[in-house]
């Protein structure tokens, strides 16, 4: 007797493989099909399913998927660099994974809902998130930094996979808004609304993942579950998760899953726009898993040379987003030096903004968060503000920023 676990998290990466791989033979599963229309060496394939929703991206939208991947990469240079910097707590890296984001995020529409991790900057980007406001949480100044109302982006939610709960519930909300819509004869304006709940794959061994699961297979529920496993949970490679592709898992609870090369941002859009079609239809959710990579560190604080191989991060390197679309844009004669050239200084503007913003970022009066506890007022946080001006009148005399603040500057962790 006796389990044949690695003795450690890093370990027996071949024997979870093996393990993988029986899982399978026993459950008689194909090994999950990859949809990939851009490979690595810049060629369009064909897929029967998807092809015609690739062949709806014209040669502008590719030229703005490909501006949009440079930007956001510039954009993570620059924030990382800010936090070297002692100007941010943490950044949150998502190098690697611009076509993921970018595709899927472009593939939404206006009136979609979107449920982000912490690390959906590229789809910020395509939701019209003002990147600086993006880095208010980061710099320690907010809780959140934009209002989701405007944008339809809901905020960072650093707990792994309470969001998708949120999400099913709001796709939920959306379903009985519709019926009283169309008990009442009133338009509705959200009435073909969908929600995109993105996570990881390490976030994927979550109760919340399986519950929202559960509920929007059950209520059919307009939501695309997107994960992008980009084969690490911090340190836990994505076989200590999962014994079988986690596209697979969809089955289990009575919907599609399809696995797409997360670095194909023309197979990201099409796979994407489909699944919210799906959705949008009444057909209830699917769930995408973009197998992507990524290439950095899991955060600022973090040390991927400690658990992982220099060769393993090359081999994803060689299937890099951007270089693809370049190779393919170029070879088709879609896009020149000029347009590229153009791209890089828009990339290096967008980051004098960022560095600017984030520079002018004033720590907020620790007022404001009594004021904004509840809707209206109440007697404790009256009691406890009251308690707080005594407290910081004894700061009279001092930096005003003390006094206004009361506190060190803020530390945050991840
Ligand atoms: C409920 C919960 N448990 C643990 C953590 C600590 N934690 C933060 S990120 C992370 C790894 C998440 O990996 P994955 O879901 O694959 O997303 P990725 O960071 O790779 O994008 C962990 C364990 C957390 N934030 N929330
Ligand atoms: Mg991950």
């Amino acid at each position: 007797m006796g389990a044949h676990l690695p003795a450690t998290e890093f370990d027996g990466t071949a024997v979870d493989d093996q393990r993988e791989a029986d899982a399978e033979a026993v459950m008689g599963e194909p090994p999950a099909q990859m949809v990939q229309l851009l490979g690595p060496d810049g060629k369009l394939g064909l897929d029967p399913v998807f092809t015609p929703y690739a062949e709806k991206i014209s040669p502008e939208a590719l030229r703005g998927l490909y501006a949009d991947m440079a930007a956001i990469r510039r954009f993570d240079v620059e924030a990382t660099a800010l936090q070297r910097q002692g100007q941010l707590a943490l950044w949150v890296p998502l190098t690697g994974q611009e076509a993921a984001q970018i595709g899927s995020g472009r593939a939404s529409q206006p009136q979609d809902y979107i449920f982000p991790t912490y690390r959906e900057h590229g789809v910020a980007l395509t939701r019209n998130v003002d990147l600086a406001e993006l880095l208010r949480q980061f710099r320690g100044v907010s809780n959140g930094g934009w209002n989701p109302k405007d944008t339809n982006f809901h905020l960072y939610t650093l707990v792994l996979a309470a969001q998708t709960l949120h999400a099913v519930g709001y796709a939920m909300g959306i379903q009985r808004d519709q019926k009283l819509a169309g008990a009442s004869g009133t338009p509705d304006t959200g009435q073909d609304a969908a929600v995109i709940a993105y996570f990881g794959d390490g976030a994927s061994s979550e109760g919340d993942v399986h519950e929202s699961m559960v509920f929007a297979s059950s209520y059919n529920a307009p939501v695309v579950f997107f994960c992008q496993n980009n084969h690490w949970a911090i340190s836990v490679p994505t076989n200590v998760q999962t014994r079988v592709p986690l596209s697979n898992r969809a089955k289990g609870y009575g919907f599609p899953g399809i696995r797409v090369d997360g670095n194909d941002v023309i197979a990201v859009h099409a796979v994407t726009e489909w699944a919210l079609e799906h959705a949008r239809q009444g057909k209830g959710p699917v769930l995408i898993e973009a197998f992507t990579y990524r290439v950095g560190a899991h955060t600022t604080a973090d040390d991927p040379t400690k658990y992982r191989q220099s060769a393993e991060e090359d081999a994803w390197r060689a299937k890099d987003p951007l270089a693809r679309v370049e190779k393919y844009l170029r070879s088709e004669g879609l896009a020149d030096d000029g347009f590229f050239a153009k791209v890089k200084a828009d990339g290096d503007e967008l980051a004098a903004y960022v560095r600017r913003t984030t520079h002018d970022l004033e720590t907020p009066d620790i007022r404001s968060a009594f004021a904004n506890t509840y809707a209206e007022a109440h007697p404790l946080v009256a009691e406890e503000l009251a308690w707080f001006e005594e407290y910081a009148a004894g700061f009279a005399g001092e930096e005003p920023a003390a006094a206004a603040s009361g506190q060190p500057a803020a530390k945050a962790g991840h």
